[in-house]
C-alpha cells in the first residue's frame, strides 16, 4: 500500500509539474490585438463599411482567420499570434445596398488587400475598398436642333454631345466610339422606315468617330463629363457664328469632329480632334439630323471586322457599320415628334423609347434627368428608355445643370 501511495504521489507530482510547464509555455507566447478598419470608396454615400469580411492569412502557417467588420467598419482580431500576414477584405453589395451607397441599383463586388503586414504589436490597418464601377458612361445631353440667327437664318454647326461618368469610379474616354445611326427621323407620314431588322439587337451606323488616347489619356471623374462638339468654337462670338448660339470653344469642348477631307471644316488647334472612323453621310462638316439623331457610345477592339452593309430594300450603295448591341454602352434615340415610335432605329433593349424637340432650329437640347445625388455626385437616370430618362430644355448648358 505504502509503495503504491508513493508511486501515485510521484505520478501526481509529475502531472502537476507537467501542467505547470504547459501553462508556463502558453502564457509566455504574447499575443496582440489587431484591428482592420474598412471604408468605402470616396464616391460612396457612407465611409464606414460594415459587414465586410476581413481575412488574415499567416504567411508561415497559411492558417486563416476571418472576422466581419462592425457598424464602424472595424474588424477586431483579439489575441492574434504575432507574425507576417496577408490581409484581404471583400464586400458584396446587393442591389438595394448599392442603391443606398451609390445611387445605382445593381449588385457590386468590392475588395481591398495589403500584403506582408508584419504584426508584432497591437495596432490597426486602414483599408479602402474598390472594385468594379457601379454605373457607367451615359449621354447626359444632346444638342442637335440647331438655332436661329438674329436675322432668323438657320444655324446647325453648333451641335454637341455631352457624355457623363455616371459611375463610382474614374472612367477613361480613350478609344470610346461615338456613332450615329442611319435612318430618317419621321418628318412626314411617308418617311421611309430604316430598313434593317431590329430583332437581332444590332445597330447600323452611318457615321462613327473615336476618341484618341493611349488608354488612360482622358480620365473622366465620377460625376464629371466631356463635351464632344461638331465644331469646337465660340459660336456666339465667332465672325461666322451665331450670336444666339453657345460657346463651345477651348475649355468647354473636350473633342471636336474635324472632317479634314472636305477642306472646308474648321479645326480649332486648342481642342483635340476625334478620329474619323466612318463617314457615310458626308457634308463639309459633321452634322447629325436636326430632326433628331439616334446616337450610341461603345467600346470594341473589333470595329475593323464589323460588317458593312447596305440598307435592306434600298437601292442606295451607302454602307452602314453593323455594331452588336452587346458592346453598346449607351444608346439614345431622338426623333421628330411624338408619333415617331414607328421610326425607331434602335432595338428596344438598347432604348425602349425616344425623345424629341419642339421643332428644328429651336435651340433645344435633350437632357438626362438627375435620379439622385450621392455625396454631392449627381446620379443620372438610366432606365434605357429615353422617353422617361430625358427632358427637353431651351437652357443649353454644356457641363452645367438645369
Ligand atoms: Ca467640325
Ligand atoms: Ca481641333
Amino acid at each position: 500500500m505504502k509503495k503504491t501511495n508513493s508511486y501515485l504521489l510521484l505520478m501526481l507530482s509529475i502531472l502537476v509539474i507537467g501542467i505547470q510547464a504547459c501553462k508556463k509555455t502558453v502564457s509566455e507566447v504574447s499575443t496582440v490585438d489587431y484591428t482592420v478598419t474598412v471604408s468605402y470608396p470616396d464616391s460612396y454615400a457612407q465611409s464606414k463599411a460594415a459587414n465586410a469580411k476581413v481575412t488574415l492569412t499567416n504567411s508561415t502557417t497559411n492558417s486563416k482567420l476571418s472576422v466581419n467588420t462592425n457598424t464602424d467598419g472595424v474588424a477586431t482580431f483579439a489575441q492574434l499570434l504575432p507574425g507576417n500576414y496577408q490581409v484581404s477584405v471583400e464586400r458584396t453589395l446587393n442591389a438595394s445596398e448599392a442603391a443606398t451607397l451609390t445611387g445605382i441599383e445593381t449588385e457590386a463586388f468590392l475588395n481591398a488587400s495589403a500584403t506582408n503586414q508584419l504584426i508584432t504589436v497591437n495596432g490597426n490597418l486602414d483599408l479602402k475598398l474598390s472594385g468594379s464601377a457601379v454605373g457607367g458612361l451615359v449621354f447626359k445631353q444632346i444638342y442637335y436642333s440647331g438655332s436661329r440667327t438674329p436675322a432668323n437664318g438657320i444655324y446647325l454647326t453648333d451641335q454637341f454631345y455631352e457624355i457623363y461618368n455616371n459611375s463610382t469610379e474614374v472612367m477613361y474616354a480613350d478609344s470610346l466610339y461615338l456613332g450615329e445611326s442611319g435612318g430618317s427621323a419621321k418628318t412626314s407620314s411617308t418617311t421611309a422606315v430604316f430598313g434593317f431588322d431590329k430583332s437581332a439587337g444590332n445597330v447600323y451606323l452611318v457615321n462613327v468617330w473615336m476618341i484618341p488616347g493611349s488608354g488612360k489619356s482622358y480620365p473622366i471623374q465620377p460625376g464629371k463629363s466631356i463635351i464632344i462638339s461638331s465644331n469646337a468654337i465660340n459660336h456666339k462670338s465667332d465672325p461666322a457664328g451665331n450670336a444666339n448660339s453657345v460657346d463651345l470653344g477651348a475649355g468647354i469642348s473636350d473633342f471636336e469632329g474635324y472632317v479634314a477631307s472636305t477642306n472646308r471644316d474648321t479645326d480649332n488647334p486648342d481642342v483635340p480632334n476625334m478620329e474619323l472612323v466612318q463617314y457615310g453621310l458626308s457634308t463639309f462638316t459633321w452634322n447629325t439630323p436636326v430632326f433628331g439623331p439616334s446616337m450610341v457610345i461603345f467600346k470594341s477592339k473589333n470595329v475593323a471586322s464589323y460588317r458593312q452593309l447596305t440598307e435592306p430594300g434600298s437601292t442606295s450603295s451607302r454602307l452602314y457599320m453593323e455594331v452588336p448591341g452587346s458592346v453598346i454602352i449607351d444608346a439614345v434615340e431622338a426623333n421628330a415628334n411624338a408619333t415617331a415610335a414607328t421610326h425607331k432605329r434602335f432595338p428596344s433593349a438598347l432604348d425602349a423609347g425616344f425623345q424629341y424637340c419642339s421643332g428644328t432650329y429651336v435651340k433645344e437640347a435633350i437632357v438626362r434627368k438627375v435620379r439622385t445625388t450621392v455625396n454631392g455626385r449627381r446620379v443620372l437616370q438610366d432606365t434605357n428608355n429615353s422617353t422617361d430618362d430625358f427632358t427637353v430644355t431651351t437652357n443649353i448648358l454644356p457641363k452645367g445643370w438645369l
